[in-house]
């Protein structure tokens, strides 16, 4: 399964060539940077022919198409995914030995684009791999922020936040598509003109600020199929060049206000995770990527149709949460005012056309924007969706006549403000949520006006991973190992992993899979003395929560243990206890003073514990700076222990527990998301569930909340534990911790006391937690639970999500590049 063209010898001679017309050097005197450089043009070269061979396949075969809308791309490095992709990796890497590089040093050269948060940029990248991989037409449509997601350092234990430039030394996989450039406007107003000889009115919009919206393009190579998608993302510049004399044309302020939206617009990602921040420059990123992709999407249907109403028989677009949601106004703007198609017909088209995705029911998540602010930046497209609520409070009143109550809970534009959600819902042709429980949640809680009117629109799509990133490039050895044992076909279909279940009482197997594990605990101490000056024992159980810190993913609950159990063995020196290492790894958002300062317990902690000789280094606490795609690919491959311990309910799917799933770590986890899933799959007995279910966090939530000052009065273990973050066990400031502790006891305005049940189900994690120790004691039985994980995580690939999403929702036909 080699690519021709990475033949030992002429990727040799192309990686020469290159250094040396980039950088007028041999291949002795150019640095590692400048040999990534050198690599990545050799495979784009490979790639550039796929592409357009795909190209030309999707011309000549006319396939329905899904334009993928997503604020973030979370894409992670390309260089080793696009090598495994194009099934070149291995020789590419005996190429690079050969002329003395190691080709992951070569990868670790490649900043990772960072362009998303969390679990809902990354889902988008999984995806597109999967499209490309499944021989589906599909473009992702997103922003091409010049400041991705901040490198986080940890500075005397506290976040700093450092600017992500990671277009400094210039992207190898970016293609600069200047023909394909796009006006977007802001601002203005909206003239009304009657068109006598049409009988009807057209909408003039005048006086606006022009951006050009410049596309890149990104390669998105299929596993070896030869199919080559693209993610388009948008960059800005002003229209006009700011030229000096413009100032004696009189339209200086202009030029300059208009050379300020462009450079504004598309520089940083807003850092933040399950939480929306109101910002006007947010909105206008969001019109910015949608307006520019729907002007390309119509554009080039049109190019090969000429009868627009029949736009949604090849073309689909998914909005990936609200944020692309002014897509439904854009759409209908652009059927009406530039197509000239009256209200009903470009309505029925748009409802056929967009598609929503919900991944939160957070209340601090769901977009909602003032009326003042919307119409004023985006005055025409506010006045479409004045109409739209208009019919939509219409058909609500025609369902329920005389019910007001149904009127203001699911108005588009209620109280002041446009309601991004109820926008999508109402024009959706779809309405997902990404796990079982989500979708129920969804169905019977949060959107049950919606569903009750709307039945037929609601559907559930489990999220996925890609095996191509978190497995076959993440943990070569597991890989190799289940291709010696199962063969290859798991790359492709990941159900085949369920072929391994014959291992599971097979010695030899159990410890070939714990032998790997073991090597890649040693990768990844390796990794963290190297970055983190911290010494681990890859003998004691590497615990792991990694994910963005927020409050419901209960961060806070994993420290507080960890501290419990330091004062058990610290009371107790004579108590058996398996050695342990709690690993976490968390970016919180710039703002979000909280989840910085449970980050800051976390490290002072750690600094407790690390040194504290006495405790014979039973415990060990890293936390893992910079959290990001690359260094993840480590982690998952290293885990004993998957920490997925949400506040039930709260956690929509989830995607990291998938991948360490895969990886062979079982689940010490809440009945929430996926979770939910991942039992089902691999059996209660292979996991470690504790805690409330989501019904009862709902019935508290509904009721009130509950009194954690019962459990503090009445649990003594508990107790300490909370009065330590006060007294200075971890700090001689006395008040650092203060308003964690607060927190926890303290209802505050419309924040209860521990608003997320980390005392409720405090005790019942502790139990949790020690029946890990007991199974890990138990070799040969925890050997089989981390291999029933591998074996059953099939059902948790993007692969399988995205076959659904096209079988219920797009409709996409599969293209042929090449026979296989
Ligand atoms: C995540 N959402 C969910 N949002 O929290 C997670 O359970 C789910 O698995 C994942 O989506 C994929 O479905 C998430 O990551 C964000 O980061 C948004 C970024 C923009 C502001 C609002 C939150």
């Amino acid at each position: 399964m080699t690519n021709e063209m990475f033949k030992k010898e002429a990727f040799k001679k192309s990686v020469k060539d290159n250094v040396k017309f980039l950088y007028r050097k041999t291949i002795e005197e150019a640095t590692q940077e400048q040999i990534f450089q050198a690599v990545s043009y050799t495979v784009k070269d490979v790639i550039i022919d796929n592409w357009l061979e795909t190209q030309k396949a999707y011309d000549e075969q006319d396939p329905k198409i899904v334009y993928y809308m997503s604020m973030e791309f979370l894409m992670g490095r390309a260089l080793g995914n696009n090598l495994i992709n194009l099934c070149g990796y291995g020789e590419v890497k005996e190429a690079l030995e050969e002329l003395g590089f190691d080709l992951n040093c070569i990868e670790d050269q490649e900043p990772d684009p960072a362009l998303g948060n969390g679990g809902l940029g990354r889902l988008a990248a999984c995806f597109l791999d999967s499209l490309a991989t499944l021989n589906y037409a599909a473009y992702g449509c997103g922003i091409r922020y010049h400041y991705g997601m901040f490198k986080q350092q940890i500075k005397d234990g506290y976040q700093i936040e450092v600017p992500d430039n990671w277009l400094k030394n210039g992207y190898p996989f970016e293609l600069r598509r200047p023909e394909y450039a796009k006006e977007v406007h802001f601002g203005g107003y909206v003239r009304a003109e009657y068109d006598a000889e049409k009988g009807a009115t057209r909408f003039i919009h005048e006086g606006y600020q022009a951006v050009k919206a410049i596309p890149y393009d990104m390669p998105i190579t299929g596993y070896d199929n030869d199919v080559v998608n693209t993610l388009r993302i948008w960059d800005a510049e002003p229209i006009v060049d700011f030229e000096l004399d413009s100032f004696d044309k009189g339209d200086y302020k202009k030029a300059v206000e208009q050379e300020n939206l462009a450079r504004n617009i598309v520089e940083v990602l807003y850092p933040n995770d399950n939480h929306y921040a109101g910002k006007e420059l947010r909105l206008k990123q969001q019109y910015f990527f949608v307006s520019a992709s729907l002007q390309e999407a119509i554009a080039k249907y049109k190019k090969k149709h000429d009868d627009i109403h029949k736009l949604y028989e090849k073309v689909t677009f998914q909005m990936n949460d609200t944020h692309p949601t002014v897509a439904v106004a854009e759409l209908m703007r652009i059927l009406m005012d530039e197509e000239g198609l009256g209200w009903d017909e470009a309505w029925e088209i748009t409802t056929k056309s967009v598609a929503y995705t919900n991944h939160t029911i957070m209340s601090e998540a769901l977009e909602k924007w003032p009326i003042e602010l919307f119409s004023r930046l985006l005055p025409r497209v506010y006045q479409i969706i004045e109409e739209i609520n208009r019919r939509f409070i219409a058909e609500i009143q025609a369902k329920y006549p005389g019910n007001y109550e149904k009127i203001k809970k699911m108005a588009i534009i209620y109280d002041g403000q446009v309601k991004m959600a109820h926008l999508a819902i109402a024009a959706g042709y779809s309405v997902n949520g990404v796990a079982r429980l989500h979708t129920e949640i969804l169905k019977n809680q949060e959107l049950r006006d919606f569903y009750e009117m709307m039945p037929e629109k609601f559907n559930n799509k489990t999220n996925g991973i890609t095996q191509r990133r978190f497995l076959l490039h993440a943990n070569p050895l597991l890989a190799d190992w289940i291709t010696e044992h199962i063969g290859p076909d798991w790359i492709t279909d990941l159900s085949q992993l369920k072929k391994l279940k014959v291992y599971a009482d097979d010695e030899k197997a159990l410890q070939e899979f714990m032998n790997i594990k073991f090597k890649n605990k040693e990768r990844l101490a390796k990794y963290i003395l190297e970055h983190n000056g911290v010494e681990v024992d890859p003998h004691s159980i590497f615990d792991v929560q990694v994910k963005r810190l927020h409050e419901y993913k209960r961060q806070l609950l994993n420290i507080l243990h960890v501290i419990y159990l330091y004062n058990q063995i610290k009371m107790h020196p004579e108590m058996e206890f398996y050695p342990r290492t709690f690993i976490f790894g968390a970016k919180a958002s710039a703002g979000y003073a909280t989840a910085k300062k449970i980050i800051k317990l976390i490290n002072s902690v750690a600094d407790v514990v690390n040194n504290d000789a006495s405790i014979n280094g039973k415990i060990k606490v890293v936390f893992i700076e910079n959290y990001r795609v690359s260094n993840a690919e480590i982690i998952f491959a290293a885990a004993d222990v998957s920490e997925q311990i949400s506040t039930a309910s709260k956690e929509a799917s989830g995607t990291g527990n998938m991948k360490f799933m895969l990886n062979g770590a079982p689940t010490l986890g809440t009945m929430d998301g996926a979770n939910v899933e991942i039992v089902e799959e691999v059996g209660a007995e292979n996991a470690f569930i504790f805690g409330l279910s989501s019904d009862e966090v709902i019935n508290y939530e509904n009721n009130g909340g509950y009194d954690p000052n019962v459990i503090y009065n009445t649990d003594e273990e508990i107790r300490q534990v909370l009065m330590q973050l006060i007294n200075g066990t971890f700090s001689s400031d006395t008040e650092l911790f203060r308003d964690l502790y607060d927190s926890l006891l303290t209802n505050k305005n419309t924040d209860r006391a521990d608003r997320y049940f980390i005392l409720a189900d405090f005790r019942s994690y502790a139990d949790a937690q020690k029946r890990v120790e007991e199974a890990y004691k138990d070799e040969k039985g925890w050997a089989k639970k981390a291999l029933l994980n591998t074996a059953c995580s099939g059902k948790f690939t993007s692969d399988r999500t995205i076959q659904e999403y096209v079988d219920d929702i797009w409709h996409l036909d599969k293209v042929i590049v090449r026979k296989k």
